[in-house]
């Protein structure tokens, strides 16, 4: 599904005041990608960092989900700008990238998505002009969604030093990270009140400065949560945890059973 327009999904929701709801995919399968393309996600995230697949894997999940009108976003495993340049030249509308720091980090980061003058993408649109037009390369700057993600003690403390950056369009936050370095103990959806408040800062932070607030739940309960304290980009869950608990649920209804589903993280 070629999007002359060069309009992105995710930048059209956001100027309508909307909220994004993103899947996150960890199966390393085009087929699984493309099931989940055509549920009605806004986005779909490829999980590089965590999923069990490489690059190759990853173009053809990218191909996949461009069969549906669904935005692609790859949280890449890295602050690297080699990295993020290929995502971008595969043809995907946002990067997610992890554990961005400090202000430099932020800067990198943002600078690997911008060509010049405003970055140091290098030229090469390969896959993304063929599926976006050619017009592809001049619009990009204005297109590609970046997304630096809050998920440690230090990130907190430079919230606002990140923030500033010119060219940040939304933050994205790690609760899994973000417990560990504040609790010692990575949890998804955590209730505690302490968390609760510093979740609800952040998004606030952000959205004073009219940037973007994402992050990533287990279930759409806390997704809703995060909707009402100022979230407007909100991950639910993963392809694998939602064919766990498909099947689990199946199994248990016929074995008159009540198994916890199992999917890893
Ligand atoms: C985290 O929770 O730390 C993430 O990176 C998103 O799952
Ligand atoms: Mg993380």
């Amino acid at each position: 599904m070629p999007n002359p327009s060069l309009e992105n999904p995710l930048r059209t929701i956001w100027a309508n005041n909307g909220v994004v709801i993103n899947g996150w995919l960890h199966l390393p399968s085009s087929f699984a990608s493309e099931i989940m393309a055509h549920q009605g996600w806004d986005s779909l995230t490829l999980d590089t960092q965590h999923g069990p697949y490489d690059f190759s894997s990853a173009v053809g999940m990218i191909q996949a989900i461009q069969t549906s009108p669904t935005a692609v976003v790859a949280r890449v495993a890295w602050n690297d700008p080699g990295t993020i340049m290929k995502y971008l030249d595969a043809g995907v509308h946002a990067i997610i990238c992890p554990m961005v720091n400090t202000r430099a980090e932020c800067e990198a980061f943002i600078g690997a998505c911008r060509y010049p003058p405003r970055g140091y993408r290098s030229y090469g649109p390969t896959r993304a002009a063929l599926h976006f037009g050619p017009e592809y390369a001049t619009g990009a700057n204005d297109f590609v969604v970046t997304m630096p993600m809050i998920e440690t003690a230090q990130a907190l403390e430079n919230l606002e030093q990140i923030l500033d950056v010119p060219g940040v369009d939304a933050i994205f936050v790690g609760p899994g990270d973000l417990g560990q370095a504040l609790y010692g103990q990575a949890q998804i959806d955590r209730e505690t009140p302490g968390f609760l408040l510093t979740l609800e800062r952040i998004a606030r932070t952000a959205r004073v400065k009219n940037i973007g607030a994402g992050i990533f739940t287990n279930s759409s309960a806390y997704a809703k949560k995060m909707i009402e304290i100022g979230y407007n980009f909100v991950t639910i869950s993963s392809d694998a945890r939602l064919l766990a608990s498909a099947a689990k649920q199946v199994l248990n209804e016929i074995k008159n059973d009540a198994g916890q589903a199992k999917s890893g993280y």
